[in-house]
């Protein structure tokens, strides 16, 4: 494979497998199970070939609709068929990475991410290599069934994958944690439950909140946890929550909060990971057409995904 780079981007061309997990079971407002068709819609796969990369659709992962079933235990509501969906989809992330392509995941609600992350880490764990986490967001999703004010699950993936629980989540292909805390990066958090705090450090993972980047501008907290993630690593998984960037620029999606990324900060954040070359995998999740106008916020997703493999302005 050639490693040179084309005139238009700043990484080599990459051979690419877009997976879809249509979840709209971790939470309860409804429509994210649409986010996968809205960003296909918006063309990422014709967009990133123009970048030069290969790329293949690997359609949808199937997944359960709430209307077919019972929502179980209050306290982590459809577990059980949240579960079935992340391995399945943990499965074709492992086979993909065997493959030797990249996947680019499009989610669904968050609780995808502990599919995802248990595909990359098992993927490098048979070769004896361990895998950073970049986990962009306006949450810290680190809630466990005991602490969460609502029993959704889209609020618990990274408890999943730091092996606080829930158990059936945090044990997809038998090993927990699935990321070391050290190699573990919060970036943008804004809204965090009162529990979640103790969570956070409990877990032991690093966290630069809005404020950090507020005062050190978004530069300065790239280069420090692309650093934390990448110490001793394969490389890192990059998981993008889209309500991570101001409901002014990205209205359509499942938990907004005031206060996000610029519509700059955000490209900025996706350049300086290019740039570093050492993303592993990547995930956007939490896109709601219902919510969203005209589909601007899928449009966003596809242009953060183009900046984060590779494309520069000049
Ligand atoms: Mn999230």
């Amino acid at each position: 494979m050639t490693t040179t780079t084309t005139p238009f981007t700043s990484i080599s061309p990459r051979k690419i497998r877009v997976i879809g997990v249509p979840l709209d079971l971790g939470q309860s407002r409804r429509g994210v199970d649409m986010g996968p068709s809205a960003v296909r819609v918006a063309g990422l796969e014709a967009r990133l070939e123009a970048l030069g990369h290969v790329v293949e659709d690997a359609g949808n992962v199937s997944v359960a609709i709430a209307e077919q079933k019972k929502e179980g235990d209050p306290r982590a509501k459809y577990l059980k068929e949240i579960t079935a969906t992340c391995t399945k989809h943990a499965e074709l992330v492992l086979k993909t990475l065997e493959a030797g392509k990249v996947p680019i995941v499009l989610g669904g609600d968050h609780s995808v991410a502990a599919g995802t992350v248990a595909g990359v880490a098992e993927f490098y764990r048979r070769q004896e290599q361990k895998i950073g986490l970049i986990w962009i967001d306006a949450h810290s999703d680190i809630n466990t069934p005991d602490s969460s004010p609502s029993g959704n699950v889209h609020g618990m993936p990274l408890a999943a994958i730091m092996g606080l629980g829930p158990p059936e989540l945090s044990n997809i292909f038998n090993f927990s944690p699935k990321v070391n805390p050290d190699n573990c990066v919060l970036v943008g958090v804004r809204d965090i439950d009162g529990i979640e705090k103790e969570h956070i450090r409990r877990a032991g993972v690093e966290v630069f909140t809005m404020r950090d980047i507020d005062e050190r501008g978004m530069r300065a907290v790239m280069e420090d946890a692309l650093r934390m993630a990448g110490r001793g690593t394969a490389g890192y998984h990059v998981s993008l929550d889209m309500d991570w960037i101001d409901p002014e620029d990205a209205p359509g999606v499942g938990t907004p909060v005031r206060g996000g990324a610029t519509y700059r900060e955000a490209h900025l954040a996706m350049e300086i990971i290019a740039d570093h070359g050492r993303m592993l995998s990547f995930e956007i999740v939490e896109v709601n057409p219902v919510i969203d106008e005209h589909n601007r916020t899928a449009v966003l997703a596809v242009e953060l995904t183009l900046s984060a493999f590779g494309k520069k302005i000049l």
